[in-house]
């Protein structure tokens, strides 16, 4: 038998990666990858980290045609690296960042299954959107619309039971109710609302597709345990929404096949199959291999997140965190933090330090930071809430390199230990991924936070790297185990190990850390 290729796109804030990986016998590799920066390669829209800068930081949107416009480039890149063997490609699975909603009006979304090869995909959707911009997961300007829908729903312990998680302001329902309030005649001409992911598995299939419910349960409008529409939700969140939502998919139903666009524009094959995306952290819930109980990942990317596998929906009691569906068909449960990957760049450029110099300032300073403590709430923060920004700090010289470097990050990891333990998972060890999972410094401070080894891998996109998996195991239907065996293994013997010595010091720190987080949020506002 010939070998066979599994592509897997990943539609993060910043930009578009794709993976290609190749099953041949027992053989498994990674054959290419490739990403794609909004910013840079895009720079026509304006993004800056991959959004548009607007002067309230509540409020977060994206333009979705740079999404499209980035598809058909990777599309094309992905035709010419593979050449002839495109013949051999397979299926292609996806994922995008989660909660960010795509509204089209009747023209875009009978743009999709009338996509003409000749013309440019970014030029057949212009003029397809009855919303401009995307609100997008970094977007914190719905509080009111939250309280709304969960008084409807009766409360936000009920709200968490049904859908897996309370109503948080990112989250596609409350950004819906809020477009459906400000802009009436706009969302009376969209007919189809979209998540990131299931509208570019619609442009890669040439019709409009279903969501899939792990991404679909960060819209807080699909009941948890049957993966459909929640009609009270539904109804509490905003008027006729229930016509303009797609149907839901799991994760392993075949859309079909590729477009009839992808076959004649780049001369793909017509057999290569597509399949729902999901959102970024189920799919990297399959690229870092927790297809079982006990494990935890934390991903270090735009946002910081940390999750496992649950088999049942234990929802976090406190409202911290969220449930959310598997690619396998269990659950999840993740925290996500927001002052990610850019609070550690406004450290490294507040001191105009590269990345060794980070580095370096990070080891400069003693575990436990001589009893200094920062909050890094740079921008407003989902975990805990946080609207007003500013960031908080205790016991720091401001103008200190080391104090500051070592205090964003020590301050992160304390912020994932302390908002993790809703999960009730002691990890035996713990699977970091995403762009700064690069840093073993930052890996150091983590396996001492957590008092737990930290196991590294080849691939840093796990979520694209999921996605192509996820077409694999699609394809075969061989059990989970199996599919990710041979991909997701760590790095041999590049474990990180904690320092009992700190651990015993960071154990200290976490107390006085929650004093500190709790005290700063009785504050009526927030230092700048
Ligand atoms: C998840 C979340 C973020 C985005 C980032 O709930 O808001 O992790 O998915 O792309």
């Amino acid at each position: 038998m010939s070998a066979s290729l599994f592509a897997g796109f990943d539609s993060s804030t910043q930009g578009l990666t794709a993976i290609v990986i190749r099953v041949d016998g027992s053989r498994r590799d990674v054959v290419w990858r490739d990403v794609l920066s909004f910013d840079n390669d895009l720079p026509a829209y304006g993004t800056r980290h991959g959004v548009l800068p607007h002067d309230d930081p509540r409020i977060v949107h994206a333009p979705p045609l740079m999404w499209v416009e980035a598809l058909d480039l990777m599309m094309e890149r992905l035709a010419s690296a593979l050449g002839a063997g495109v013949a051999e490609l397979q299926a292609i699975g996806g994922s995008g960042q989660q909660h960010g909603s795509v509204y089209l009006n009747a023209r875009g979304l009978g743009a999709l299954g009338t996509l003409d090869p000749s013309r440019a995909l970014v030029e057949q959707m212009r003029g397809g959107f009855s919303r401009a911009t995307a609100p997008v997961w970094m977007d914190a300007s719905t509080s009111v619309e939250c309280a709304e829908i969960e008084r409807a729903l009766g409360g936000s312990a009920a709200a968490a039971v049904l859908t897996g998680s309370r109503v948080y302001e990112r989250f596609t329902g409350p950004q819906i109710r809020r477009f459906w309030r400000t802009s009436p005649e706009a969302y009376d001409a969209t007919v189809r609302v979209h998540l990131v992911s299931s509208f570019l598995a619609s442009l890669l299939a040439g019709r409009d597709a279903p969501i899939e419910p792990g991404d679909g349960a960060g819209m807080g409008l699909m009941e948890l345990s049957s993966g459909d529409w929640a009609t009270v939700a539904v109804d509490a969140t905003a008027p006729g929404l229930r016509a303009k939502l797609p149907g839901t998919a799991s994760s392993s139903t075949v859309l079909g096949p590729l477009g009839e666009y992808w076959v004649r524009r780049y001369g793909f094959s017509s057999r290569t199959r597509v399949l729902p995306w999901t959102g970024d952290n189920p799919s990297s819930l399959v690229g870092t291999g927790l297809v079982r109980e006990g494990l935890l990942a934390i991903s270090l990317g735009t946002s910081d997140t940390v999750f496992g596998l649950m088999d049942a929906p234990r929802v976090s009691r406190d409202g911290t965190g969220h449930v959310f569906g598997a690619p396998t068909g269990a659950f999840m449960g993740i925290t996500v933090f927001r002052n990610g990957s850019l609070a550690r760049e406004w450290a490294r450029e507040r001191f105009g330090l590269d990345w060794p110099g980070f580095s370096r300032a990070l080891a400069a300073a003693p575990k436990g930071n001589r009893d200094g403590l920062v909050l890094p709430w740079f921008e407003p923060e989902i975990t805990p809430v946080v609207t007003r920004p500013g960031w908080r700090h205790q016991g720091i010289d401001v103008d200190d390199a080391p104090a500051v470097v070592r205090g964003v990050v020590e301050g992160q990891m304390l912020t994932m230990l302390r908002h993790s333990r809703w999960m009730g998972v002691k990890a035996e060890s713990i699977r970091a991924t995403g762009g700064a999972s690069n840093n073993r410094d930052v890996l150091q401070v983590m396996a001492d936070v957590f008092g737990a080894p930290v196991e590294r891998f080849e691939v840093t996109n796990s979520a694209a790297l999921g996605a192509a998996i996820r077409a694999l195991q699609a394809h075969t239907g061989a059990p989970w185990p199996e599919v990710v065996g041979g991909f997701v293994e760590p790095i041999p013997g590049g474990a990180i190990r904690p320092d009992p010595a700190a651990s015993e010091i960071y154990a200290a720190r976490a107390r006085e850390a929650e004093r500190f987080e709790r005290d700063a949020l009785a504050l009526p506002h927030a230092e700048q």
